[in-house]
Protein backbone atom coordinates (compact mmCIF):
# COMPACT_ATOMS: atom_id res chain seq x y z
CA UNK A 1 0.00 0.00 0.00
CA UNK A 2 0.98 3.56 -0.53
CA UNK A 3 0.12 5.60 2.59
CA UNK A 4 0.56 8.97 3.78
CA UNK A 5 0.88 9.57 7.23
CA UNK A 6 0.12 13.14 8.86
CA UNK A 7 1.02 13.87 12.76
CA UNK A 8 2.51 16.64 15.25
CA UNK A 9 6.23 15.65 14.08
CA UNK A 10 8.21 17.38 17.29
CA UNK A 11 5.87 17.15 20.18
CA UNK A 12 3.88 14.53 22.02
CA UNK A 13 2.98 10.58 22.12
CA UNK A 14 0.56 10.89 18.95
CA UNK A 15 3.65 12.25 16.97
CA UNK A 16 6.09 8.81 18.54
CA UNK A 17 3.32 6.15 17.64
CA UNK A 18 2.54 7.68 13.96
CA UNK A 19 6.62 7.82 13.24
CA UNK A 20 6.31 4.02 14.87
CA UNK A 21 3.51 2.72 12.68
CA UNK A 22 5.38 4.71 9.69
CA UNK A 23 9.02 2.75 10.19
CA UNK A 24 6.80 -0.21 10.93
CA UNK A 25 4.51 -0.23 7.95
CA UNK A 26 7.56 0.48 5.53
CA UNK A 27 9.74 -2.35 7.05
CA UNK A 28 6.92 -4.64 5.85
CA UNK A 29 6.96 -3.23 2.61
CA UNK A 30 4.43 -0.15 2.36
CA UNK A 31 5.57 2.99 0.76
CA UNK A 32 5.09 5.03 3.52
CA UNK A 33 4.85 9.19 2.74
CA UNK A 34 5.18 11.46 5.87
CA UNK A 35 3.27 14.81 4.92
CA UNK A 36 4.21 17.40 8.32
CA UNK A 37 5.88 20.66 8.74
CA UNK A 38 9.45 19.11 9.73
CA UNK A 39 11.31 15.46 10.12
CA UNK A 40 9.47 13.67 12.60
CA UNK A 41 11.62 13.32 15.62
CA UNK A 42 12.25 9.58 15.72
CA UNK A 43 12.59 9.24 12.11
CA UNK A 44 16.02 10.68 12.55
CA UNK A 45 18.19 8.26 9.60
CA UNK A 46 16.64 7.92 5.69
CA UNK A 47 15.00 4.24 5.58
CA UNK A 48 13.61 2.27 2.90
CA UNK A 49 10.23 2.83 1.60
CA UNK A 50 9.69 6.49 3.02
CA UNK A 51 9.44 9.54 2.04
CA UNK A 52 9.44 13.03 3.69
CA UNK A 53 7.25 15.67 2.26
CA UNK A 54 7.65 19.56 4.23
CA UNK A 55 4.45 21.10 4.35
CA UNK A 56 5.94 24.84 4.30
CA UNK A 57 3.42 27.99 5.59
CA UNK A 58 3.55 31.18 4.13
CA UNK A 59 3.71 34.09 5.90
CA UNK A 60 2.43 37.22 4.85
CA UNK A 61 1.56 40.50 7.07
CA UNK A 62 -1.80 40.26 6.76
CA UNK A 63 -2.02 36.57 8.43
CA UNK A 64 -2.11 36.85 12.39
CA UNK A 65 -2.58 33.28 11.80
CA UNK A 66 -0.73 31.57 9.00
CA UNK A 67 -3.20 29.11 7.51
CA UNK A 68 -1.37 25.87 8.26
CA UNK A 69 -4.12 23.48 8.07
CA UNK A 70 -4.68 24.58 4.27
CA UNK A 71 -1.26 24.45 3.37
CA UNK A 72 -1.49 21.11 4.87
CA UNK A 73 -4.19 20.31 2.29
CA UNK A 74 -2.73 21.45 0.16
CA UNK A 75 0.81 19.39 0.62
CA UNK A 76 -1.51 16.22 1.16
CA UNK A 77 -3.30 16.27 -2.03
CA UNK A 78 0.10 16.71 -4.30
CA UNK A 79 1.84 14.23 -2.57
CA UNK A 80 -1.80 11.74 -3.20
CA UNK A 81 -1.59 12.84 -6.43
CA UNK A 82 1.78 12.84 -7.78
CA UNK A 83 2.37 9.13 -5.61
CA UNK A 84 -0.55 7.83 -6.33
CA UNK A 85 -1.56 7.25 -2.40
CA UNK A 86 -4.32 4.56 -1.59
CA UNK A 87 -5.01 6.36 1.72
CA UNK A 88 -4.02 9.13 4.23
CA UNK A 89 -3.76 8.67 7.72
CA UNK A 90 -4.27 11.42 10.22
CA UNK A 91 -2.82 11.43 13.53
CA UNK A 92 -4.48 13.50 16.34
CA UNK A 93 -8.05 14.82 14.66
CA UNK A 94 -7.18 18.99 15.09
CA UNK A 95 -6.68 20.18 12.60
CA UNK A 96 -5.04 17.16 10.51
CA UNK A 97 -8.80 15.20 9.51
CA UNK A 98 -10.29 18.75 8.52
CA UNK A 99 -6.82 18.99 6.05
CA UNK A 100 -7.32 15.53 4.80
CA UNK A 101 -10.97 16.02 4.11
CA UNK A 102 -10.24 19.02 2.12
CA UNK A 103 -7.77 17.24 0.18
CA UNK A 104 -9.69 14.10 -0.41
CA UNK A 105 -12.36 17.00 -1.80
CA UNK A 106 -9.84 18.57 -3.71
CA UNK A 107 -8.59 15.38 -5.63
CA UNK A 108 -12.67 14.36 -6.44
CA UNK A 109 -13.08 17.73 -7.91
CA UNK A 110 -10.09 17.15 -10.38
CA UNK A 111 -10.67 13.37 -11.20
CA UNK A 112 -14.43 12.86 -10.17
CA UNK A 113 -13.86 8.89 -10.12
CA UNK A 114 -10.77 9.43 -6.97
CA UNK A 115 -11.97 9.14 -3.80
CA UNK A 116 -8.80 9.07 -1.14
CA UNK A 117 -10.00 7.52 2.13
CA UNK A 118 -8.70 8.92 5.01
CA UNK A 119 -7.92 7.56 8.58
CA UNK A 120 -8.19 9.02 11.60
CA UNK A 121 -6.19 8.20 15.00
CA UNK A 122 -7.77 10.09 17.94
CA UNK A 123 -5.03 9.98 20.78
CA UNK A 124 -5.97 11.65 23.41
CA UNK A 125 -6.28 15.59 24.11
CA UNK A 126 -7.80 16.28 20.59
CA UNK A 127 -11.14 14.77 22.22
CA UNK A 128 -10.08 15.01 25.67
CA UNK A 129 -9.22 18.58 25.97
CA UNK A 130 -8.79 20.79 23.04
CA UNK A 131 -11.65 18.75 21.15
CA UNK A 132 -13.56 20.01 24.19
CA UNK A 133 -13.25 23.96 23.21
CA UNK A 134 -16.32 25.09 22.00
CA UNK A 135 -14.45 26.53 18.82
CA UNK A 136 -13.50 23.29 18.06
CA UNK A 137 -15.76 20.72 19.23
CA UNK A 138 -18.53 21.14 15.76
CA UNK A 139 -15.70 21.22 13.00
CA UNK A 140 -13.81 18.39 15.33
CA UNK A 141 -17.03 16.26 15.48
CA UNK A 142 -17.72 16.88 11.60
CA UNK A 143 -14.11 15.60 10.35
CA UNK A 144 -14.82 12.50 12.53
CA UNK A 145 -17.84 11.35 10.96
CA UNK A 146 -16.16 12.41 7.63
CA UNK A 147 -13.22 10.13 8.06
CA UNK A 148 -13.37 6.89 5.94
CA UNK A 149 -12.20 4.81 9.53
CA UNK A 150 -11.66 5.97 12.68
CA UNK A 151 -9.74 4.53 15.20
CA UNK A 152 -8.54 5.19 19.01
CA UNK A 153 -6.13 4.10 21.31
CA UNK A 154 -8.23 3.29 24.08
CA UNK A 155 -11.29 1.61 24.53
CA UNK A 156 -11.08 4.49 26.97
CA UNK A 157 -10.35 7.52 24.52
CA UNK A 158 -13.30 5.44 22.23
CA UNK A 159 -15.71 5.69 24.77
CA UNK A 160 -15.24 9.31 25.90
CA UNK A 161 -15.80 10.03 22.30
CA UNK A 162 -18.66 8.82 21.78
CA UNK A 163 -19.89 10.09 24.94
CA UNK A 164 -18.67 13.97 24.38
CA UNK A 165 -19.21 13.98 20.54
CA UNK A 166 -22.36 12.25 20.17
CA UNK A 167 -20.20 10.24 17.01
CA UNK A 168 -22.19 7.55 15.19
CA UNK A 169 -19.59 6.57 13.34
CA UNK A 170 -17.98 3.26 14.39
CA UNK A 171 -14.77 3.77 16.09
CA UNK A 172 -12.58 0.97 16.16
CA UNK A 173 -9.85 0.29 19.08
CA UNK A 174 -6.26 -0.19 18.18
CA UNK A 175 -3.77 -0.01 20.97
CA UNK A 176 -0.42 1.69 20.78
CA UNK A 177 2.53 -0.34 20.65
CA UNK A 178 5.75 -0.90 21.27
CA UNK A 179 8.96 -2.69 19.08
CA UNK A 180 9.98 -5.01 21.74
CA UNK A 181 13.19 -6.02 19.99
CA UNK A 182 14.21 -2.19 20.05
CA UNK A 183 12.72 -1.65 23.37
CA UNK A 184 14.20 -4.16 25.82
CA UNK A 185 17.16 -4.38 28.80
CA UNK A 186 20.22 -4.30 27.82
CA UNK A 187 22.48 -7.23 29.33
CA UNK A 188 24.96 -5.43 30.72
CA UNK A 189 24.08 -1.54 32.06
CA UNK A 190 26.81 -0.77 34.39
CA UNK A 191 28.99 1.64 32.21
CA UNK A 192 25.72 3.68 31.36
CA UNK A 193 23.94 3.86 34.33
CA UNK A 194 27.42 4.78 35.96
CA UNK A 195 26.92 8.02 34.21
CA UNK A 196 23.36 8.70 36.55
CA UNK A 197 24.28 6.56 39.76
CA UNK A 198 26.42 4.80 42.04
CA UNK A 199 25.87 0.96 42.02
CA UNK A 200 24.09 1.03 45.15
CA UNK A 201 21.11 3.58 43.94
CA UNK A 202 18.09 3.18 41.89
CA UNK A 203 17.47 5.19 38.81
CA UNK A 204 13.71 6.61 38.99
CA UNK A 205 12.38 7.76 35.17
CA UNK A 206 9.82 10.48 33.69
CA UNK A 207 9.57 10.60 30.47
CA UNK A 208 6.87 13.43 28.72
CA UNK A 209 6.39 16.57 27.24
CA UNK A 210 6.29 18.38 30.24
CA UNK A 211 2.52 19.68 30.32
CA UNK A 212 0.08 21.35 32.32
CA UNK A 213 -1.58 17.76 32.45
CA UNK A 214 1.26 15.72 33.36
CA UNK A 215 1.78 16.55 36.87
CA UNK A 216 5.41 17.34 36.87
CA UNK A 217 5.48 18.84 40.01
CA UNK A 218 3.67 15.20 41.35
CA UNK A 219 6.92 13.85 40.00
CA UNK A 220 9.49 15.70 41.90
CA UNK A 221 7.41 15.83 45.25
CA UNK A 222 7.09 11.77 44.81
CA UNK A 223 10.98 11.86 43.92
CA UNK A 224 11.06 13.74 47.33
CA UNK A 225 9.91 11.66 49.68
CA UNK A 226 11.56 8.44 47.80
CA UNK A 227 15.35 9.66 47.61
CA UNK A 228 14.83 10.19 51.36
CA UNK A 229 14.39 6.48 52.08
CA UNK A 230 16.19 4.73 49.40
CA UNK A 231 19.64 6.31 47.88
CA UNK A 232 18.39 7.30 44.15
CA UNK A 233 18.68 9.46 41.19
CA UNK A 234 15.95 10.82 38.96
CA UNK A 235 16.02 11.36 35.42
CA UNK A 236 13.72 14.16 33.59
CA UNK A 237 13.64 12.78 29.98
CA UNK A 238 11.52 15.26 27.42
CA UNK A 239 10.78 18.98 27.31
CA UNK A 240 7.74 21.36 27.60
CA UNK A 241 6.06 24.17 29.41
CA UNK A 242 6.21 22.80 32.81
CA UNK A 243 10.44 22.48 32.89
CA UNK A 244 11.62 25.82 34.72
CA UNK A 245 8.77 25.86 37.42
CA UNK A 246 9.80 21.68 38.00
CA UNK A 247 14.08 22.71 37.46
CA UNK A 248 13.15 25.39 40.10
CA UNK A 249 11.30 23.13 42.74
CA UNK A 250 14.36 20.70 42.15
CA UNK A 251 16.67 23.74 43.69
CA UNK A 252 14.25 24.67 46.17
CA UNK A 253 14.21 21.04 47.66
CA UNK A 254 18.00 20.97 47.16
CA UNK A 255 17.76 17.86 44.76
CA UNK A 256 19.61 19.42 41.98
CA UNK A 257 22.30 16.79 42.02
CA UNK A 258 19.66 14.05 42.26
CA UNK A 259 17.72 15.13 39.38
CA UNK A 260 18.75 15.35 36.23
CA UNK A 261 16.79 17.00 33.19
CA UNK A 262 17.93 15.85 29.94
CA UNK A 263 15.45 17.36 27.84
CA UNK A 264 14.23 15.59 24.21
CA UNK A 265 15.91 12.37 23.58
CA UNK A 266 16.70 10.51 20.14
CA UNK A 267 17.20 6.84 21.78
CA UNK A 268 15.01 6.92 25.03
CA UNK A 269 15.18 3.02 25.39
CA UNK A 270 18.15 3.71 26.35
CA UNK A 271 17.56 6.00 29.03
CA UNK A 272 14.91 3.52 30.08
CA UNK A 273 16.84 0.58 29.49
CA UNK A 274 19.12 1.52 32.77
CA UNK A 275 16.01 2.59 34.93
CA UNK A 276 14.10 0.75 37.79
CA UNK A 277 11.01 2.70 37.90
CA UNK A 278 8.92 4.89 35.57
CA UNK A 279 6.86 7.54 37.61
CA UNK A 280 3.23 8.44 35.80
CA UNK A 281 1.19 10.84 37.85
CA UNK A 282 -0.97 12.23 34.65
CA UNK A 283 -3.83 13.80 34.92
CA UNK A 284 -5.19 12.01 32.32
CA UNK A 285 -3.60 9.64 29.60
CA UNK A 286 -5.67 7.87 27.13
CA UNK A 287 -3.17 5.33 27.16
CA UNK A 288 0.33 6.08 28.22
CA UNK A 289 2.54 5.06 25.80
CA UNK A 290 5.42 6.21 28.21
CA UNK A 291 4.34 4.00 30.69
CA UNK A 292 4.06 0.98 28.33
CA UNK A 293 7.85 2.00 26.31
CA UNK A 294 9.14 1.90 29.93
CA UNK A 295 7.41 -1.98 30.53
CA UNK A 296 9.04 -3.07 27.37
CA UNK A 297 12.55 -1.93 29.12
CA UNK A 298 11.24 -4.13 32.35
CA UNK A 299 10.97 -0.98 34.19
CA UNK A 300 7.47 -1.07 35.89
CA UNK A 301 5.41 2.34 36.06
CA UNK A 302 3.98 4.04 39.25
CA UNK A 303 0.90 5.74 37.41
CA UNK A 304 -2.38 7.39 37.90
CA UNK A 305 -6.10 5.43 37.92
CA UNK A 306 -7.14 7.88 34.78
CA UNK A 307 -8.07 7.32 31.45
CA UNK A 308 -6.71 4.20 29.75
CA UNK A 309 -3.90 3.84 32.74
CA UNK A 310 -5.51 0.58 33.41
CA UNK A 311 -6.24 -0.86 30.25
CA UNK A 312 -1.99 -0.51 30.42
CA UNK A 313 -1.22 -1.48 33.92
CA UNK A 314 -2.77 -3.98 36.12
CA UNK A 315 -2.33 -2.67 39.74
CA UNK A 316 -0.39 -4.85 41.86
CA UNK A 317 1.04 -6.75 39.12
CA UNK A 318 3.21 -4.93 36.59
CA UNK A 319 2.95 -1.81 38.20
CA UNK A 320 0.86 0.46 40.57
CA UNK A 321 -2.28 2.78 40.04
CA UNK A 322 -3.04 5.81 42.52
CA UNK A 323 -5.61 8.30 42.48
CA UNK A 324 -4.57 11.63 40.88
CA UNK A 325 -2.81 14.07 43.17
CA UNK A 326 -2.04 11.21 45.73
CA UNK A 327 1.42 11.42 46.39
CA UNK A 328 1.58 9.64 49.20
CA UNK A 329 0.74 6.86 48.03
CA UNK A 330 2.82 7.25 44.99
CA UNK A 331 5.48 7.37 47.31
CA UNK A 332 4.69 4.64 49.44
CA UNK A 333 4.45 2.30 46.46
CA UNK A 334 7.66 3.35 45.31
CA UNK A 335 9.65 3.15 48.25
CA UNK A 336 8.10 -0.82 49.14
CA UNK A 337 9.23 -1.95 45.97
CA UNK A 338 12.69 -0.23 45.62
CA UNK A 339 13.71 -2.21 49.11
CA UNK A 340 12.79 -5.11 47.68
CA UNK A 341 14.76 -6.53 44.81
CA UNK A 342 13.06 -9.44 44.54
CA UNK A 343 9.75 -8.25 43.99
CA UNK A 344 10.99 -5.64 42.14
CA UNK A 345 12.66 -7.89 39.49
CA UNK A 346 9.55 -9.95 39.48
CA UNK A 347 7.50 -7.11 38.57
CA UNK A 348 9.91 -5.89 36.24
CA UNK A 349 9.84 -9.10 34.17
CA UNK A 350 5.81 -9.05 34.44
CA UNK A 351 6.00 -5.50 32.49
CA UNK A 352 7.92 -6.57 29.74
CA UNK A 353 5.61 -9.56 29.04
CA UNK A 354 2.24 -7.48 29.52
CA UNK A 355 4.43 -5.29 27.06
CA UNK A 356 5.16 -8.02 24.76
CA UNK A 357 1.73 -10.47 25.01
CA UNK A 358 -0.35 -7.64 24.28
CA UNK A 359 1.29 -4.53 22.73
CA UNK A 360 4.43 -5.84 20.41
CA UNK A 361 4.24 -3.99 17.15
CA UNK A 362 4.21 -7.40 15.62
CA UNK A 363 1.05 -7.86 16.97
CA UNK A 364 -0.99 -4.42 16.79
CA UNK A 365 0.33 -3.49 13.38
CA UNK A 366 -0.99 -6.42 11.70
CA UNK A 367 -4.36 -4.48 13.05
CA UNK A 368 -3.85 -1.77 11.01
CA UNK A 369 -3.14 -3.12 8.14
CA UNK A 370 -6.74 -4.96 7.90
CA UNK A 371 -8.23 -1.88 8.63
CA UNK A 372 -6.40 -0.30 5.84
CA UNK A 373 -7.76 -2.82 3.37
CA UNK A 374 -11.30 -2.66 5.04
CA UNK A 375 -11.33 1.14 4.64
CA UNK A 376 -10.01 0.74 0.83
CA UNK A 377 -11.93 -2.05 0.06
CA UNK A 378 -15.33 0.20 1.54
CA UNK A 379 -13.98 3.14 -0.23
CA UNK A 380 -13.43 1.44 -4.13
O1 LIG B 1 -0.26 14.52 26.11
C1 LIG B 1 0.55 14.04 25.35
O2 LIG B 1 1.53 13.37 25.71
C2 LIG B 1 0.42 14.29 23.90
C3 LIG B 1 -0.68 13.49 23.34
C4 LIG B 1 -0.57 13.50 21.87
O3 LIG B 1 -1.60 13.27 21.27
O4 LIG B 1 0.48 13.70 21.27
O5 LIG B 1 -0.65 12.19 23.93
C5 LIG B 1 -1.79 11.39 23.81
O6 LIG B 1 -1.42 10.39 22.86
C6 LIG B 1 -0.43 9.47 23.31
C7 LIG B 1 -0.09 8.54 22.16
O7 LIG B 1 -1.20 7.86 21.69
C8 LIG B 1 -0.95 8.73 24.53
O8 LIG B 1 0.00 7.78 24.98
C9 LIG B 1 -1.23 9.74 25.65
O9 LIG B 1 -1.81 9.07 26.74
C10 LIG B 1 -2.19 10.82 25.16
N1 LIG B 1 -2.19 11.90 26.15
C11 LIG B 1 -3.28 12.21 26.86
O10 LIG B 1 -4.33 11.61 26.76
C12 LIG B 1 -3.12 13.32 27.84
Amino acid sequence: MKIGITCYPTYGGSGVVATELGIELARRGHEIHFITYSQPIRLSTPQDNIRYHEVSVSQYPLFEYPPYDLALATRMAEVADTHRLDLLHVHYAIPHSVSAMLARQMLASQTPSRHLPFVTTLHGTDITLVGQDPSYLPVTRFSIEQSDGVTAISDYLRDKTVQEFEVKKPIEVIYNFVNCDLYKRPKEVGVERSIFADPQEKILVHLSNFRPVKRIGDVIEIFHRVQKEIPSRLLMIGDGPERSTAEWQVRRLGLQNRVYFLGKQGNVQEKLGISDLMLLPSQLESFGLAALEAMACEVPTIATNAGGLPEVIEDGKNGFLAEVGDVDRMAGCAIELLSDETRLREMAKLARFEAQSRFCASKIIPQYEKFYERVMERAS
